[in-house]
């Protein structure tokens, strides 16, 4: 299973974070089959809750490409988003992360991407999304459920949203 996980804290060009969101995913299935997405969470922007609160949301996707190749797709979307890398962890308008690729489990550094995305079994804007649509999925290393991953998180704060038409 291809995971992808999506998040926003600010606007691009007048569209909000919930729209850039569906936008993002949108885009994404022109490039890979897109076979499940969860609702939107508005979640506290982590590690500094006084930066912009964020959207989430995550998707499942079916692809031939290889992860390498999917993640620069993944960059191209943000890019056309309005995405700027300057300062890890600063509020961004559309951030796309590839969370796992099947059972792959890789720390290539920089000639690929480290899978499963390293800090996604700490993060509940990752795991409650993904809880909805993939709460089976095991962790390739530790065999932990997404489902039991999240139980195991000493605080909830996503909170779910109604999605935008
Ligand atoms: N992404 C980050 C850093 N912090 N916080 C929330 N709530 N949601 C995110 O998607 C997020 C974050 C780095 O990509
Ligand atoms: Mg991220
Ligand atoms: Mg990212």
């Amino acid at each position: 299973m291809i995971l992808i996980a999506a998040g926003s804290s600010l606007p691009f060009c007048g569209i909000d974070s919930q729209q850039l969101v569906a936008a993002g995913f949108a885009a994404l299935g022109n490039v890979v089959r897109v076979t499940a997405i969860s609702a939107n969470y508005a979640t506290p922007a982590w590690p500094d809750e006084t930066d912009p609160p964020f959207i989430n949301a995550a998707a499942i996707v079916e692809t031939d490409l290889d992860a390498t190749v999917l993640m620069a797709a993944l960059h191209a979307i943000e890019q056309g988003f309005g995405r700027e890398r300057r300062v890890r962890n600063a509020p961004r308008t559309l951030d796309l992360d590839l969370i796992a690729f099947d059972d792959v489990v890789s720390d290539a550094g920089d000639s690929g991407p480290i899978l499963p995305h390293p800090a996604m079994q700490k993060r509940e804007f990752v795991l409650a999304p993904l809880s909805e649509i993939a709460p089976d999925w095991r962790h390739p290393e530790t065999g932990e459920t997404v489902a039991a991953m999240l139980s195991a998180l000493p605080e909830r704060k996503a909170r779910k949203i109604a999605r935008k038409s």
